[in-house]
């Protein structure tokens, strides 16, 4: 294999951070070598679970999501895609590359859809010990109202990874929107945190998703005892985790770009991107007010 040679001398990327205080890389456009990466994961022939949930409604995501990650998400691995849905017979059939197979799991529909993305953490967590953890070595757990660019590929994995969210990687440590009320698991001092974390993307090794799933499901249970429920949700647990467990690797946003926030230099590439909702037909429980 032919490519430059890294130099000590010449950073890639300047306008960006590129490495944690601890150490973890922060996945940038331009700082890998996808070829050499590649290599390394072949030679290991890693497997990579992808789960996505599709309850009630987004079932209507899923022929975009999948068609778009044949296309650009781990190309050349075995992937198996893990889709949680209550909706079994309204998962379409996928043509999928060799080494590639989508596995649809039955999972119930709660009736708010606080719970419907707050449980995907115990689902996570269950699916993980009894099922994951003898079929793949990786997961990457995602939203599933987003569809794949660009190349999302071996560069993304590690022991457990989070990513930055798009609304925040420029913000002050005030601005996060952690969850700051004392009485919930999820808080946050203002003096406290690294980065803000998106709910939408993260993963690693399953043995370190199920530490990741049960902590902020457990979290969640102990706030409905005392009937408190986070700001954001599963992304407020998450949050809390990640200050205390922190991230082997962080992604950049350009793993969950959304549009809302424009285009900015320092985002090169937009390789999964959050797809614009429809909140009438989506959001089926908000009323629809007519004029
Ligand atoms: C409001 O009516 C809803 S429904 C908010 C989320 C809902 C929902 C979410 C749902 O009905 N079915 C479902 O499968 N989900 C899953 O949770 C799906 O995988 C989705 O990507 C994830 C997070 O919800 P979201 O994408 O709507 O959250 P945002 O807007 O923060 O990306
Ligand atoms: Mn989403």
């Amino acid at each position: 294999m032919f490519y430059d040679k890294p130099e000590c001398l010449k950073p890639i990327r300047t306008d960006v951070l590129t490495l944690t205080p601890w150490l973890a890389p922060i996945v940038w456009n331009g700082v890998f070598n996808r070829d050499i990466l590649n290599a390394q994961f072949h030679q290991m022939d890693v497997r990579v679970g992808l789960t996505a949930f599709a309850i009630k409604k987004y079932v209507m995501f899923l022929p975009k999501f999948i068609e778009s990650a044949e296309k650009f998400f781990m190309v050349g691995h075995k992937v198996n895609y893990y889709i949680f849905t209550d909706r079994v017979k309204e998962v379409s059939n996928f043509t999928l590359a060799e080494g590639r197979r989508v596995v649809t799991l039955e999972v119930p529909a709660y009736e708010r859809w606080q719970d419907v993305t707050m449980r995907r953490m115990e689902m996570i967590r269950d699916y993980s010990m009894n099922r994951f953890t003898n079929e793949v070595d990786y997961l990457v757990c995602v939203d599933v109202d987003m569809v794949f660019l660009d190349d999302v590929g071996v560069e993304i994995l590690s022991n457990v990874f989070g990513t930055l969210h798009p609304g925040f990687f420029g913000a002050l440590r005030k601005e996060f929107t952690y969850e700051r009320r004392p009485q919930s698991t999820a808080y946050i001092a203002f003096d406290a945190g690294d980065f803000y974390y998106a709910g939408g993307n993260f993963g690693g090794v399953i043995e370190e998703v199920i530490k990741l799933t049960n902590f902020c499901h457990n979290a969640m249970l102990e706030d409905k005892q005392k009937n408190v429920e986070a700001l954001w949700h599963d992304e407020s647990y998450l949050n809390k985790y990640f200050l205390f467990y922190k991230p082997t690797k962080i992604l950049s946003p350009e793993y969950i770009w959304n549009n809302y926030y424009g285009s900015p230099a320092a985002v090169q590439k937009k390789r999964f991107l959050g797809i614009e909702k429809d909140y009438n037909v989506v959001r089926f429980r908000r009323a629809i007010s007519k004029p």
